[in-house]
């Protein structure tokens, strides 16, 4: 027999159960059992569980038509289990190496009939998270022990100093035993019920449960609940005179479902169903518990705090009838059910508005909360201004006639005049003088080269003409909380041929940004028009953008400069104006920004790994290197003892234009190499981070070991022996430039913005 049951109930997501295996192969504590509940999976799962088998016992199990989801799934488990302890796992979680076995030997040492661990919330597969978090659980784990030293507790687990109690008598001792256990159960409520945000996250997972207390109590799950069966499940559980204790050191890793669109968690699905059967959940949670203990105030606290944080928000905002009327009255039946003394628990505002629910006062409660949403804004309002410019957007700006000649242009959020949208804002100033009124969302000092108007991104007048504009072109997406009123036209030029996946291409999401998935799916779906520079992007943005409006196959309003008869001349005097030494050959370094490297959103870390002091003494009688950092980069370059070798341009404006004056590209994995293969002149990758990069952060759309026009280097001395020979890498590389030019530049003519601008203006 097993000593730990693990439950899993699976319905879809075989790339997330992998990791959930993964984590189980990995348990030191080697004794237990997976019980593997299928619901409603129709896939091929000893496809997936195969390689695991050796390693595991792994049981299948699945439900029946009349009993179907997850408590039903639970419960199969539960009346199938051999295990002494049961302990619950979702397929798209998992759990450290030493999670059950922290939690086992808690539970054996001291008879507990259940031990519960501490949650992890991320996005991030397994391999992601596990490294990034051992180094900070490192960290913590030191402090923890700094703290024990100075006699604090934090975090830390309940470790009771038992050398104290050596003194004591047997009935002494049994009394602080029961005393002991008495706190240990009434911390357990508070932190597994009461002091959860949402009532909908009191959960069963990273509990070990004494399989026996369970049979003895009679427990199951609820199978009528959709959605709030683990709710119910806990509170039963700890209303009886239970054993509990916590385990902090036990993790667990809740995975977040980075894609609400295509693949919801439970708590993202929106269902009609949820509201009546929370009711369902509170009134059952009232019947089953002890009206005077600590359970039934953790229950009517989390009633108090969903009417007050929510439901009146609902009923305030609600036009429809449905929440002031049906609802109203069903939520205030529940509210009679509150006991007097728990309210009198609750925060005032709380109170009085409970009250007034209580007493059937909707307009009151409206009237309350309106009164603290306003209070609390105005707090907010207070501490910063752009709070105050997103409401008069809202209140003021989004009142006022839509403009019918203005073009909003931003690029790169406003840091720099550059890319497509600045290709376009020139065609038009330039052949239709007069004719729009021309709007620059800029923050830097560039001065406009055209008529136009400059505003800083968040400024009042970025607001209003957010607002109001009729056109919009931007190179990246429009801010989450933009409104696009009937009649605005948004024209989405993006800002790169992809080779890094995108959005729905992407299985894992690791960028700093939550639910990202779901915020570029509102987005796109305001582009009325989004550019593709070559017949590949176009095929890979309808898919990871979930694209159906008009794609513009002009090629790229950026690269036009490029193809321009000029353009050598353009040279010339750019060269000049940079302050480029006049006999000196250029190389542009250029790479990317690596995902999981920041400070904090939009603020990348970058350390150059390619080493200027040796590429100086290599090549500096011949070359000086342009450095370019990407544009999310907030490290500033060290390049000091690197004068008249290495020039800074990370903060020019336009990239293009050192295309335009440099002989060589150095690259990563940015999409930089696409445009910069319409001159035809000699590309070089440095992939020092190549695996991590591809495999574990972001995965490719194409196999750039084949299809790249230049050679991987891994190397500084690999980078310096191939500029210095770079006549015959060029040449080794010549046919499969050809290939590449003719794949990602070949729609490329030098009249994008033109044909953009008489599409989308229809001039
Ligand atoms: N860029 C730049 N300097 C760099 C890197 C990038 O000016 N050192 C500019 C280039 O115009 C490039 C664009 O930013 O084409 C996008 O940069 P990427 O490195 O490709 O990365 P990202 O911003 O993640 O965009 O489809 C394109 C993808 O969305 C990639």
């Amino acid at each position: 027999m097993p000593k730990v049951s693990i439950i899993i109930p699976f319905r879809s997501g075989e790339f997330f159960l992998v990791d959930c295996l993964e984590s189980l192969k990995a348990q030191s504590f080697k004794d237990y059992e997976v019980l593997l509940v299928l619901d409603g999976y129709f896939g091929d799962i000893n496809h997936v569980i195969e390689p695991y088998k050796a390693d595991m016992t792994i049981r299948l199990f699945s439900t029946n038509e009349e009993h179907t989801g997850v408590p039903a799934a639970r419960n199969v488990g539960l009346e199938n289990a051999e295990g002494e302890f049961v302990y619950f796992l979702d397929a798209d979680d998992y759990i450290f190496e030493d999670a059950i076995a922290v939690l086992l030997e808690a539970a054996e040492e001291s008879q507990e009939d259940m031990v519960y661990g501490k949650f992890h919330y991320t996005y991030y597969k397994r391999d992601i998270f596990l490294p990034i978090y051992i180094e900070k659980r490192e960290a913590m784990i030191a402090a923890n022990e700094a703290l024990a030293e100075n006699g604090g507790d934090s975090d830390a687990d309940d470790d009771e100093d038992d050398d104290e109690d050596e003194d004591l008598t047997e009935e002494e001792l049994a009394e602080l035993e029961s005393m002991k256990r008495f706190r240990a159960r009434r911390k357990a409520i508070r932190r597994l019920i009461t002091r959860k945000k949402r009532f909908r996250n009191v959960s069963v997972l990273n509990k070990l449960f004494r399989k026996s207390k369970l049979d003895e109590l009679g427990l199951k799950f609820d199978e009528t609940q959709t959605f709030y069966s683990d709710f119910l499940f806990v509170t039963m559980f700890l209303d009886h005179e239970v054993n509990v204790r916590k385990r902090f050191h036990a993790h667990y890793i809740k995975r977040k479902h980075q894609d609400p669109v295509n693949n919801p968690a439970l708590s993202q699905v929106q269902d009609e169903r949820r509201f009546g059967q929370m009711l369902e959940m509170f009134n059952k949670a009232i019947d089953v518990t002890d009206p005077e203990g600590t359970v039934r105030r953790a229950v009517d606290h989390q009633i108090i705090v969903y009417f007050t944080n929510y439901f009146v928000k609902k009923l305030k905002r609600s036009e429809n009838d449905f929440w002031r009327e049906e609802r109203f009255d069903a939520m205030r039946e529940l509210a009679l059910r509150i006991s007097k003394a728990n309210l009198r628990r609750e925060k005032f505002w709380r109170r009085r508005m409970v009250k007034a629910l209580r007493n059937g006062q909707q307009d009151k409660c409206v009237k309350l909360i309106t009164r603290r949403l306003a209070w609390k804004k105005f707090k907010k309002m207070i501490r910063g201004k752009n709070v105050l410019n997103k409401y008069l957007y809202r209140r003021k700006y989004l009142k006022l006639p839509i403009s019918e000649n203005t073009i909003v242009f931003e690029s790169f959020l406003g840091k720099n005049y550059s890319d497509s949208p600045k290709y376009i804002y020139e065609y038009l100033a330039k052949n239709y003088p007069g004719k729009y009124n021309l709007v620059w969302v800029l923050d830097n000092k560039t001065k406009l080269p055209y008529e136009g108007v400059k505003v800083k991104r968040f400024s009042r007048k970025y607001m209003q003409y957010m607002a109001t504009a009729k056109y919009f072109v931007f190179n990246m997406r429009q801010p989450t909380w933009f409104k696009k009123r009937k009649g605005m036209i948004f024209l989405e030029t993006w800002h790169g041929t992809p080779l890094k996946k995108l959005v729905f291409d992407l299985d894992e999401v690791y960028s700093a940004s939550p639910l990202y998935k779901k915020e570029v799916y509102k987005q796109s779906r305001e582009w009325d028009y989004l550019i593709a520079a070559n017949e590949f992007s176009s095929r890979v943005f309808k898919s990871c953008f979930m694209f159906d409006n008009p794609m513009l196959e002009y090629g790229y309003p950026r690269n036009d400069l490029l193809h321009s008869p000029d353009r050598d001349a353009r040279a010339e005097e750019l060269r000049e104006k940079l302050g480029i030494p006049k006999y000196k050959k250029t190389i542009l370094y250029a790479p990317t920004w690596r995902d999981d490297e920041y400070y904090g959103k939009g603020q990348y870390k970058f350390e150059l790994k390619l080493n200027l002091s040796e590429m100086k003494k290599a090549l500096s009688d011949e070359y000086v290197i342009l450095l370019r950092t990407h544009y999310f980069i907030a490290d500033a370059l060290d390049l000091k003892g690197m004068e008249g070798f290495a020039l800074n341009f990370s903060k020019y404006d336009d990239i293009t234009d050192l295309y335009l004056v440099s002989d060589i590209i150095i690259t990563d994995y940015s999409s930089v190499f696409f445009d910069y293969a319409n001159l035809k002149r000699p590309m070089l990758f440095y992939t020092y981070d190549l695996e991590k990069y591809r495999d574990v952060l972001r995965g490719f759309y194409i196999d750039i070991e084949e299809e790249l026009p230049g050679p991987l280097l891994y190397t500084t001395a690999e980078v310096i022996d191939a500029v210095k020979n770079i006549d015959a890498v060029s040449e080794k590389y010549a046919s499969k430039y050809e290939v590449f030019y003719d794949r990602y530049c070949g729609w490329e003519d030098g009249h994008a913005a033109e044909n953009v601008a008489k599409k989308v203006f229809g001039l």
